[in-house]
């Protein structure tokens, strides 16, 4: 009996150690999530629960701020405080970043922004891995002009739904857009409100646009991304407003989620510009180059595309089938 409970008592020491070592062997991440107000921010959350994984060398701990600065700097503060060995941060906003990075600077902590950008010195954190929004709102810009060509369009009167305000992904997609749009007597924005990128907001927006009898006539919204584009679609269902490839309005979406390339396979919504959610993957490899001390990149943009209705040709954007669908991660 005593050898039994020997051989018994060995096993466990040896499982227990073994787990100490790998928990000493996995890299700490604490993970400060801008909160889940989007298909998109769900499927970036997603994202890193399914690749920082212990299985992949990490213990990641990732809390949803509810996108509230405030809440994601405190969140820091408290990884600061566990020590972990790196912070991700995906801001709800561009501004008030300074103070919390010199902290994490201080603590010797790298600091990696990721998705959304701040207005802080580059030299106050390790790394940007995100979008480029200035871009994707150049490219719904081109591909708005070159629409307007191929079909004939006269002028535009466009109604855009903005991004939580202070966002650098609702900065750069309108200074992107307006880059283009500034070029064009052709053009006019007649209003541009914050739906802070949720699907009630973005209906909110669209209800209090439609009542506005300056903006009637309106022949392009832009919705800057899914989620109000689908509050959109409500209100103005309920207005009898009829919209995308078959209707009077044009739709222009971003982030190009499942449910927003279904809407573009079906013609309601006319181009939607991606916004690639999927950065886990670079952000693990770039930790992996700073703790193999090798040279890593400052700034990484992931890919971002575009889609358009069926019928619709472009240069700019791929026209959306069933296979394209199909072919979709998020
Ligand atoms: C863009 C990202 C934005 C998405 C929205 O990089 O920060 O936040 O476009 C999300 O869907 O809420
Ligand atoms: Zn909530």
């Amino acid at each position: 009996m005593k050898k039994i409970l020997a051989l018994v008592l060995a096993l466990v020491m040896v499982f227990a150690c073994a787990a100490i070592a790998s928990a000493e062997e996995l890299i700490t991440v604490g993970f400060a999530q801008n909160g889940h107000e989007s298909d998109w921010r769900v499927a970036n959350t997603q994202n890193y629960n399914d690749v920082l994984t212990a299985d992949n060398g990490f213990d990641l701990t990732l809390i949803d701020c509810e996108n509230d600065n405030a809440k994601q700097i405190e969140a820091v503060r408290n990884f600061i405080q566990q020590e972990v060995d790196y912070i991700l941060i995906a801001p709800e906003t561009n501004v008030g970043w300074d103070v919390v990075l010199q902290e994490a600077q201080d603590a010797g902590i790298p600091v990696i922004i990721v998705d959304r950008q701040v207005d802080a010195d580059p030299s106050m954190y390790t790394a940007f891995i995100g979008t480029n929004s200035y871009d994707e709102g150049v490219t719904a810009a081109n591909w708005l002009d070159e629409y307007m060509g191929q079909k004939g369009i006269e002028e535009a009167k466009i109604l855009v739904i903005e991004g939580s305000n202070g966002a650098s992904a609702q900065i750069g997609r309108t200074e992107g857009f307006n880059s283009v749009a500034d070029t064009k007597d052709n053009w006019t924005i007649l209003a541009s409100q914050d739906g802070n990128f949720t699907q009630a907001e973005g209906q909110e927006v669209m209800e209090s646009f439609l009542k506005n009898p300056d903006y009637a006539g309106f022949n392009v919204l832009v919705c800057q991304n899914d989620n109000e584009a689908y509050g959109a679609m409500d209100a103005m269902d309920a207005a009898g407003v009829t919209y995308g490839v078959d209707g009077d309005v044009i739709i222009i979406s971003y982030d190009a989620t499942k449910e927003g390339l279904t809407r573009t396979l079906d013609g309601r919504i006319t181009c939607d510009v991606e916004c690639n959610p999927l950065q886990a993957e670079a952000v693990m490899a770039l930790i992996k180059q700073i703790e193999a001390e090798e040279d890593f990149e400052l700034v990484t943009y992931v890919e971002d595309k575009a889609f358009v209705a069926p019928g619709i040709e472009s240069a700019l954007a791929t026209t959306m089938t069933d296979e394209v669908l199909a072919g979709r991660a998020y």
